[in-house]
């Protein structure tokens, strides 16, 4: 049965990776290879600060990178704390198709990648580098979240076969400390699809979403039958209602259901997706719990 495809993506750099994920699904392409092709647009523009090439580097002037996908038959893969590498979403893909393992982490992601044939390049660029000068000058020794509207890419796609199929990558909290890992290479936390219900991604603070399992939380409401906007909504009152500092922080989550509906919710104003369907690219703000 023919379904009508829809990609939907965190932030305003979803605009351009989704009309790149949108060529593919509307050519009768999977999702699955819509989300990784769509994502490679921020991992290559080393002006998106928190995704791939030009990502804000740890505190100690390192990028790293961390991303996975999700397929429509539960297939995962996952690299967290990959350095040098721009497309940590193929890598992530290649650990899905070409190992029995979900996750591969740091030396061995990178080894891995090498071995798949990924080039190793310098990933901090002489604009990431200042600014990140800069914070050690200032002393301001705190992750950066929700500033500039740039931030991880979280990625949801329907194809015209009815499969769901999902994306994240990050540089992760800009100066974060060295070795730490966020939500978004963590299946569950920072995506989660399921092609039975539908599929979710997270973007903001991601040590609050691996503490609620965030997305598999929204995909699991959307089973009980919440629309994609409420179990969004539930997911972040259910942070709220548990961790007494969440209003210090951005989360923002984003679900695609599989009859195509959409939707968004998050903690702070300032939480943007995009959504591109035939004859549609649209730009629209979460509403929050904030305001
Ligand atoms: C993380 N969730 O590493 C990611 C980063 C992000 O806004 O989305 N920043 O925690």
């Amino acid at each position: 049965m023919s379904k009508q495809p829809i990609v939907v993506s965190t932030w305003e750099h979803g605009m351009p990776a989704n009309a790149a994920a949108w060529q593919v699904l509307s050519s009768g392409g999977t999702a699955l290879d819509a989300v990784e092709q769509g994502v490679r647009v921020p991992e290559a523009d080393p002006n998106v600060r928190t995704v791939g090439l030009g990502g804000y580097p740890d505190a100690s002037g390192e990028v790293t990178l961390d991303a996975c996908i999700m397929d429509h038959q539960m297939n995962c893969g996952s690299v967290a704390y990959l350095k040098r590498i721009k497309h940590p979403i193929s890598v992530a893909r290649k650990v899905m198709e070409q190992t029995s393992h979900v996750m591969l982490v740091g030396e061995g992601a990178q080894q891995f990648a090498k071995a798949q044939g990924f080039v190793e390049e310098n990933l901090l660029t002489e604009q990431s580098k200042a600014d990140w000068q800069q914070w050690l000058k200032s002393g301001a020794a705190k992750p950066q979240i929700n500033v500039e509207n740039h931030d991880t890419i979280g990625m949801l796609a329907l194809d015209s076969h009815g499969n769901l199929a999902g994306a994240c990558t990050t540089s992760g909290a800009a100066y974060k400390l060295p070795g730490r890992v966020g939500d978004s290479p963590i299946i569950g936390a920072g995506l989660y699809v399921d092609n039975e219900v539908g599929a979710a991604t997270a973007t903001g603070q991601g040590e609050l979403m691996m503490k609620t399992v965030g997305c598999h939380l929204v995909v699991e409401l959307m089973r009980q039958g919440l629309s994609p906007k409420d179990a969004c909504r539930k997911a972040v009152e259910r942070i709220a209602a548990r961790l007494p500092d969440f209003a210090k922080y951005q989360v923002g989550f984003l679900a695609l259901s599989k009859t195509g509906d959409s939707g968004a919710f998050c903690i702070q104003p300032g939480f943007n997706y995009a959504v591109q369907a035939q004859g549609s690219a649209l730009l629209l703000d979460a509403d929050n719990l904030l305001n």
